[in-house]
């Protein structure tokens, strides 16, 4: 089990404890980036004669890519089988983590979704950002899944090694849409399963809004190489559309894509502006 954290004091105890009763099991993975509000001693405290809680400490606050990257590394280095990650804030459920694991045996990569089934229980303006942006990444990058954007995944072996040695051209949330983009142009087997998203429990978001943005252009781009891949028949949008679980509603995720799309565009610049 995999987080990673920036000023989560408030929120790290219930992390630990919640993951701890759902997944008993499970070894606890936390890369903290010298959180100023001590995150950092709060887990070291915690890991002090505990085996199965590591904590890594970089030096500076360098981005939930980074971070990832590096679980997906080490999960790949200390022969994990599966690796879970999710945000440390009390937005994704503990108590949810047993159903993304169960749902990854025959596929390499589970993501948990708001959309199909799950629910998204954030405020308004955090429902639409999330709304315009897995609609224009199902119109852009369609794999079959409805969620691209959140982080409460599970992934085996060969799905790590895929990541950790594909080159990823964005960071932000852009850098979770590629994430999925990489496994789906790998063959990969990826799927989902619905989970309930709510407001963090404790404390403000860590990331730049002006990252909304960028995630835009980014997937603009992804979007522009998995047309030039179609172009030169390269692409597997076609065969994730005859598959039974990826069969694409073109019609519906245009709506969708259209609908939230706008407002994505607008929250962005309204987000970027109150920086
Ligand atoms: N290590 C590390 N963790 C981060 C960084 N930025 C965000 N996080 C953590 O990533 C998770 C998601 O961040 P959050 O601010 O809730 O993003 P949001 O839910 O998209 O608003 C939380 O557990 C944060 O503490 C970072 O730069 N470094
Ligand atoms: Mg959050």
């Amino acid at each position: 089990m995999f987080t990673a954290t920036y000023e989560e004091a408030a929120n790290i105890n219930n992390w630990v404890q919640g993951v701890r009763s759902a997944a008993p099991d499970a070894h606890l993975l936390v890369v903290d980036d010298s959180s100023p509000d001590g995150t950092g001693d709060i887990l070291d405290a915690l890991a002090e004669g505990d085996a199965a809680l590591t904590v890594v400490h970089r030096p500076g606050k360098s981005g939930l890519a980074s971070a990832h990257l590096e679980a997906m590394r080490y999960a790949l280095d200390n022969d994990y089988e599966v690796l879970v990650t999710m945000d440390a804030d009390g937005s994704h459920l503990p108590e949810q983590v047993p159903s993304l694991v169960q749902a990854l045996p025959g596929h390499d990569f589970v993501i948990g979704t708001r959309y199909r089934g799950g629910r998204h229980k954030a405020g308004l303006f955090r429902r639409t950002l999330s709304a315009g942006a897995n609609g224009l990444s199902r119109l852009v990058l369609p794999t079959g899944l409805s969620e691209y954007t959140t982080s409460f995944r599970a992934f085996d072996r060969q799905s790590l090694n895929e990541l950790v040695h594909a080159d990823f051209t964005s960071g932000g949330y852009a850098f979770f849409v590629e994430c999925i983009e990489i496994l789906h142009q790998a063959g990969l087997s990826i799927t989902e399963t619905p989970i309930d998203f709510v407001d963090r429990m404790h404390g403000s978001s860590k990331i730049p809004k002006g990252q909304v943005f960028m995630s835009v252009m980014a997937l603009g781009s992804m979007g522009w190489r998995r047309m030039r891949r179609m172009s030169s028949g390269n692409d597997r949008t076609e065969r994730a559309a005859r598959e039974p679980y990826g069969r694409i509603d073109f019609q519906r995720d245009r709506n969708c894509a259209c609908k939230y799309g706008s407002s994505m565009l607008l929250g962005s610049f309204v987000a970027m502006a109150s920086r």
